[in-house]
């Protein structure tokens, strides 16, 4: 085989990425693996939007129906939300604290492998008994798989076993890239980098690495018991021989709830980059925000069961967990009045990835108010399991995950290309996005409040329910069409978008000092900063931030 010495093949290039353990190259892996996953999970919601689109309704069979839901959810938040932000967190934090890489390189392209392969395994459950059409041994049990519907005598063959082995093999993942960023934080940061200068971003994808140290661990017990009753004959959740199916519902939601703020806070760390960057002004009251950062991350770990207000807890439970819900409410509104603070006067520049930010704001607020009202026990009664819910956690998964995610693409999408997303396509895929989001999941709510059910299949005609539906199907072409021109700005951005140069956005943190792409080792000096602000004060040698510190 002839090859240029200049140009190596397709197969040395794959090669190379195979085997690299560059932060920069796995970081762009995840969040690769993740855009694709979220084009996945994305069908499967509206192949789920199109039987509900009217009532009785056979687009798919309700086993179908079942798998759908459930490799949705599940590919949406350990696939598509996990990866993206742990790609980001991979690609930036060694950047942001000025180090070369990664505290441990090797261990850091394990997890990247072992999460890749833990979503592949949920997908292998296609290929087996019945073929695709009928969703071949997916698993139908739901993503949080209430027991006793795992059970071996109501789950037979192997589909929630495929569950099960995808999310122990992906958690192992999660676990040693949470203990790389940690030991990356805590010991490669540049000369002059106290805690105290730290960006943001790093601040709270600390905060999230503590966090999956601690609620993997549940999760990860709640699998193993799981297995040991569906193969070896235990009862951990079986009722009829002494176990306990909301034994099933603590282990799962210890770590189902910290898990959303596992999800959310990487969004919260991208707000806190764009916002001041945009609005030319230092973030308002760090201090505070690094704060209510960490309080939120103690306060998540002890809100767990109000997913469980109607499985008939005490009446000083459910008032426990619903009063330390409406406290996480709290540092969550001080975080939002912070970004208000540093919006406000400031001069504002209405790029992409700020408008995703000004759109996160407003729908994450949304999403506030319908959480605070569901965490008075008596309001969740009436509308837990609804499509109330259904509602709610979609406005906090895309209004606080899925806009800041595009936002931080638009924004950082030039540091890791060397090249731009273009303005105009990013606006047609804002608004249409903004549009079909709110089409979609606003009129969910008043489905769920006249007496829709979550998790099923059709429903009769003469309800009510039609309209709402029928809105809600019809917002999911907008959202599919806002993800057809964002797909369309990366690939003709990738080819033909305008140069970049190191610093596009005229930013103030350290992955703004090396070139875009950055080289291999990041930085040829490694900097030494003295302010939060590191690459203003080298602009404006005459009015550093330092001086005021
Ligand atoms: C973008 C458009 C989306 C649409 C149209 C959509 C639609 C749906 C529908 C119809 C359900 C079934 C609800 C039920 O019957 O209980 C559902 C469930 C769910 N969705 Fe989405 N979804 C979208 C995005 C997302 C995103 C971005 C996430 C997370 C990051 C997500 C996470 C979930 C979860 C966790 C469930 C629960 C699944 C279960 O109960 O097992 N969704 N979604
Ligand atoms: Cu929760």
């Amino acid at each position: 085989m002839h090859r240029d010495a200049d140009r190596p093949s397709v197969l040395a290039i794959l090669h190379d990425w195979v085997v690299t353990v560059d932060h920069k190259r796995l970081g762009l892996m995840y969040i690769a693996s993740g855009l694709v996953f979220f084009l996945v999970a994305g069908s499967e919601a509206a192949i789920m939007r199109i039987q509900l689109a009217l009532p009785n309704n056979h687009f798919v069979s309700p086993q179908v129906f079942n798998r759908m839901m459930t490799l949705h959810g599940t590919t949406m938040v350990f696939f598509v939300g996990m990866p993206i932000l742990l790609g980001f967190a991979n690609y930036l934090v060694p950047l942001m604290v000025g180090a070369r890489d990664m505290a441990f390189p090797r261990l850091n392209a394990f997890s990247f492998w072992m999460s890749l392969f833990g979503a592949c395994l949920l997908y292998f459950s296609f290929l087996g008994a019945e073929g695709l059409y009928g969703g071949g041994t997916a698993p139908d049990v739901g993503w949080f798989a209430y027991a006793p519907l795992t059970a071996r005598a109501f789950s037979r063959g192997n589909s929630t076993d495929y569950w099960t082995l995808s999310l122990l093999v992906s958690g192992i993942g999660s676990i040693g890239t949470a203990v790389n960023l940690l030991a990356t934080t805590l010991c490669l940061r540049c000369p002059g980098m106290t805690l105290g200068k730290m960006p943001l971003f790093v601040w709270l994808n600390f905060v999230v690495a503590c966090m999956i140290l601690i609620v993997i661990s549940p999760l990860t017990a709640a699998q193993i018991m799981l297995t040991l009753d569906r193969f070896l004959g235990a009862h951990f959740f079986d009722t009829q021989a002494g176990g306990s199916a909301v034994l099933w519902q603590h282990f799962f939601w210890i770590f189902g709830h910290p898990e959303v703020y596992v999800l959310i806070l990487p969004g919260f760390a991208f707000a806190s980059e764009i916002i001041p960057v945009f609005s030319r002004k230092v973030i308002f009251g760090y201090p505070f925000m690094v704060a209510a950062s960490v309080s939120i991350g103690f306060i998540s770990l002890g809100v767990w069961a109000h997913h469980m207000f109607t499985v008939g807890m005490t009446p000083a439970g459910n008032t426990f967990f619903a009063v330390s819900t409406m406290i996480v409410g709290v540092p969550t509104g001080i975080k939002v009045f912070n970004w208000l603070a540093t919006i406000w006067g400031g001069k504002i520049r209405f790029a992409t990835p700020m408008l995703f930010c000004i759109g996160f704001l407003f729908q994450f607020l949304c999403a506030g108010l319908t959480g605070i009202m569901l965490s008075v026990a008596p309001f969740d009664w009436q509308l837990s399991d609804s499509y109330f819910v259904v509602a709610h956690f979609h406005y906090v998964l895309i209004g606080g995950l899925l806009f800041t995610i595009f936002g931080a693409i638009y924004y950082w999408f030039p540091k890791a290309t060397g090249r731009r997303l273009d303005e105009t396509l990013g606006r047609w895929h804002f608004w249409l996005f903004v549009v079909g989001f709110n089409l979609t999941f606003a009129p969910l709510h008043f489905a769920g409040m006249i007496g829709m059910p979550r998790r099923i299949y059709t429903y009769q005609p003469g309800r009510g329910f039609e309209l709402w539906n029928q809105l809600a199907s019809a917002g999911v072409v907008f959202q599919a069409a806002a993800i057809v021109f964002f797909l369309w700005n990366v690939v003709r951005s990738l080819v033909r978008g305008a140069p970049a140069g190191a610093d596009p956005w005229d930013a103030w943190t350290l992955e703004w000092s090396t070139s875009s792409p950055p080289p291999p080792y990041n930085f040829e000096t490694l900097p030494v900063v003295r302010s939060r602000r590191p690459l203003w004060d080298l602009k404006h040698p005459d009015d550093p931030d330092w001086r005021y510190e």
